[in-house]
């Protein structure tokens, strides 16, 4: 490598090493009464799809009051992991769906 190229690769690591890490995005469905498992390793800023598959609303809705998704059918809402935290999600049309999201910093 010629030294013209070295510096801007070396830059290029700097930023690489300085940036912090991406947030990733997961979906999850909620269809025939049931909201998917959640994905493993959920860390804060990630970014949750919460998509109604399902001929039924739904809401994805967080006990402890930080977020409330209203979900007609066939609809979808993206939703920003700001805290981390065990969330436990249910429906408020049918309580009996639940979910808990656990979300490490
Ligand atoms: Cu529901």
């Amino acid at each position: 490598m010629s030294s013209g190229r070295l510096l801007p690769a070396l830059l290029a690591g700097l930023v690489l090493l300085t940036s912090p890490a991406l947030a990733e995005e997961y979906v999850i469905v909620i269809d025939a009464m049931k909201f998917a498992a959640p994905p493993d390793g959920l860390k804060e800023n990630d970014v949750i799809v919460w998509r109604n598959e399902d001929i039924f609303r739904h809401t994805a809705t967080d006990r402890g009051g930080s977020f409330d998704m209203d979900l007609e059918p066939g609809a979808e809402a993206r939703l920003t992991l700001a805290a981390a935290g065990t969330f436990e999600v249910y429906c408020r049309y049918h309580p009996g769906m639940t979910l808990d999201l656990v979300v490490e910093p």
